[in-house]
């Protein structure tokens, strides 16, 4: 049974993924900031699966490593790595842009997933196997107007994912990216700052992916044969042809 780890899992594709996962026979550690939600998941997916979780911040690079350090000797050994955990603040023009929304995408979709990488990675190396999957996003692949800084940030994950494929070859350690186009989940109103009404409007007048579409895409790459690497996939909706173009009915 392999045990994988996935960051921001309680909510959107990172839920999703935990109980597609959950329902497929992988052991998981479930980390996120929210200490309810994910007691609530180990008792609901624990009736799956064997689940243990991790409360920390990707933020926090002192905490990540401590808590993955501690992990039982049951889920010590991490074969599969999901960097979920990622979030775009605000739509604004550069010029208007907040520095702090700026702060927080890099630090938490690009510093974030290289904490939780480098927490991780040795024991692959040592074994000299593993499989990291980053979740990347269209707008790793292309920049529309406002989206500035969150591209920034996705398209570092899609060079970081490159480099960590070029880097952890001689390991055998697996690399690849799933790259969504626009998902149905809370993102828009944590990029509207809870503004619902504006968030809801986003995915209005088209029919948009579930974050249980990319969690079949996530448990595909993961199960294919080990001399099978999916290196790089986007997913959209068919409604959505690029970041810019969109047909609403
Ligand atoms: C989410 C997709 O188009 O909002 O990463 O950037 S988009």
């Amino acid at each position: 049974m392999k045990t994988v780890l996935i960051t921001g899992a309680t909510s959107g594709i990172g839920l999703a993924t935990a109980h597609l996962l959950a329902e497929n026979n992988f052991k998981l550690i479930l980390c996120g900031r929210n200490t309810e939600k994910l007691a609530d998941l180990q008792s609901e997916l624990g009736k799956l699966t064997e689940v243990t979780t991790l409360e920390f911040d990707v933020r926090d690079k002192k905490v990540i490593q401590e808590k993955i350090g501690s992990l039982s000797k049951a889920f010590q050994q991490i074969d599969v790595l999901i960097n979920n955990a990622g979030n775009a603040h605000g739509l604004d023009p550069i010029d208007t842009g907040s520095i702090d929304d700026w702060d927080a995408m890099i630090d938490i979709n690009v510093k974030g997933l290289l904490y939780v990488s480098h927490a991780v990675i040795p024991q692959m190396r040592e074994r000299k196997s593993g499989h990291i999957i980053n979740i990347g996003s269209t707008a790793g692949k292309e920049v529309y107007p406002k989206g500035n800084v969150y591209c920034g940030s996705k398209h570092a994950v899609d060079a970081i994912t490159i480099g960590m494929r070029l880097d952890l070859n001689p390991y055998s350690i697996r690399v690849g990216a799933v790259n969504p186009g626009l998902v149905h989940t809370n993102f828009s109103e944590v990029r509207f700052k809870g503004d619902s009404d504006r968030a809801e409007k986003v995915y209005q007048g088209f029919e948009p992916l579930v974050p249980e579409d990319i969690a079949d895409v996530i448990h595909f790459a993961i199960t294919r044969p080990p001399h099978v690497n999916i290196a790089d996939l986007t997913v959209m909706c068919t409604a959505q042809a690029s970041s810019t173009i969109l047909k609403k009915n």
